[in-house]
């Protein structure tokens, strides 16, 4: 691998530029006319504009993107998280001109990216999960599997994930509506109308857990815990989780065989509830690097992102489990442009001071510098603020430090930091009473 083509923007673009320049590799930047200015585009080696700002003319256009990477001749492509990172046609449309995916193979997508059939292979590896039912094939079959499992229950699109297309149903009078708006809202979204049910657990615990695969094996990075998240926005995330030692154990167990199961390639996130009881049950699967990928660097010293690129080389994974250690605890926020007094809603602006934390276990991944006007097209992620600690009583008072130095100022312009500092003081949050109605319950009002 010689040249990458980096298919995304804003702070991941950064991110896999940074591990690719340690690497020799050279650099090609895509971006649209809105990002021409972005530092990503400053330090690639190459920049190319795929198109206008809106996502569907620059960041989802195949053809430029692929255009791009032929022009340039890169000979790999990594598609960052978002826009194309889980689409299976254009990891192919890659493959087949002969350039690398940094990714999963299209058949790792094809078959995790369908939530229903994630969990009937999930059950066949022996993998927990929710009691719940395949693709409904009636509403019959969708009120004999609720009066089984007990309401109340939550319908799922088979084509949904990350929380689109879920609906919560408490009685059977309302179920067999809920169906049919389900199968209609999931057609017009996804379109695909298929949707399964599951057992509503209440108040859970969101745990997920990084796998790494070659092809040949998997290995797990630890879990992490992303609870505190808001309308299925995570915005704060942290590794490792703080469930009890078996219920972790049993967790990275099942993620690994879920992944070995399905022979899968790069980085890939499983995605588990675990209930007040300790049981844990997967939900689904994420075929592509997350946001909060840091959180599990920081507890294990590894770079996910050169770990990628050395798979997608064709290079064996020469660690094995027993090499990977989980070290101290590391918590995330996400800096998002959004208003927490105003219901998050997007903000926009200009940075006019910009000055970011440090010392010792800091760690800011952000694409911001003083004088970019943000643009208002894409997700309002302006940064990350990670801090890593030898436990998590210390990781909370050293990231609390962090964003009370931390400038971020615009006109106009309002971030979720006011947000974060609160969290951090909160005292259920300190308890790590923490589960996914956190949000909603401890910090409203
Ligand atoms: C659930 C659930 C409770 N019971 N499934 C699925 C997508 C993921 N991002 C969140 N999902 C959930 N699936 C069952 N059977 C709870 C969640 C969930 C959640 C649901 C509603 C509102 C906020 C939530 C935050 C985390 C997890």
């Amino acid at each position: 691998m010689k040249k990458l083509l980096i298919a995304n923007r804003g702070e991941i673009a950064l991110r896999i530029l940074r591990t690719a320049r340690e690497l020799g590799l050279k650099t090609v930047v895509v971006h649209s006319e809105a990002d021409a200015e972005s530092l990503p585009v400053l330090l690639a080696d190459e920049a190319i504009c795929i198109g206008p700002a809106s996502p569907a003319q620059s960041y989802l256009n195949i053809p430029n993107i692929l255009s791009a990477a032929i022009v340039s001749g890169a000979d790999a492509i990594h598609p960052g998280y978002g826009f194309l990172a889980e689409n299976a046609a254009f990891a192919e449309m890659v493959r087949d001109h002969g350039i690398t995916f940094v990714g999963p193979t299209p058949e790792n997508m094809r078959l995790l990216g369908d939530k229903a059939t994630a969990r009937r292979i999930a059950r066949e590896a022996g993998v927990p999960v929710v009691p719940g039912t395949d693709e409904l094939k009636s509403v019959e079959e969708a009120k004999e599997a609720a009066r089984a499992i007990g309401y109340p229950v939550i319908l799922k699109a088979s084509a949904g994930g990350g929380g689109r297309g879920m609906r919560l149903v408490h009685t059977e009078e309302d179920l067999e509506r809920a169906v049919l708006q389900a199968q209609e809202e999931a057609r017009a979204a996804f379109g695909n109308p298929a949707v399964y049910i599951e057992k509503y657990i209440e108040e859970p615990k969101h745990v997920e857990v990084q796998v790494l695969g070659d092809g040949q094996k998997v290995l797990h990075l630890y879990e992490r815990d992303c609870s505190i998240q808001r309308r299925h926005q995570k915005l704060l995330e942290e590794a490792p989780s703080l469930l009890p030692r078996e219920v972790r154990d049993g967790l990275l167990k099942s993620a690994v065989r879920l992944a070995e199961h399905v022979g899968y390639v790069s980085a890939g996130t499983l995605e588990f509830l675990v209930d007040r009881e300790g049981n844990y049950y997967f939900i689904e699967m994420n075929t592509r690097i997350q946001v909060e990928h840091p959180v599990t660097e920081m507890v294990t010293g590894l770079d996910l992102i050169r770990l990628q690129l050395e798979v997608a080389a064709g290079e064996p994974l020469r660690m094995s489990q027993e090499d990977i250690e989980l070290k101290g605890h590391a918590i995330e926020v996400r800096v998002n442009a959004e208003d927490p007094d105003k219901d998050f809603r997007p903000s926009i602006g200009q940075i006019e001071t910009l000055l970011w934390p440090g010392g010792p276990g800091v760690r800011v991944d952000s694409h911001l510098y003083q004088g970019y006007a943000i643009p208002p097209h894409y997700d309002s992620l302006l940064a990350k603020i990670i801090a890593w600690d030898t436990d998590r009583e210390r990781t909370i008072r050293r990231l609390r430090r962090a964003l009370s130095e931390t400038a971020l100022e615009g006109k106009g312009l309002k971030t979720t930091i006011p947000f974060h500092k609160k969290v951090l003081d909160n005292a259920f949050f300190r308890r790590g009473a923490v589960y996914t109605n956190f949000v909603a319950r401890r910090m409203s009002g």
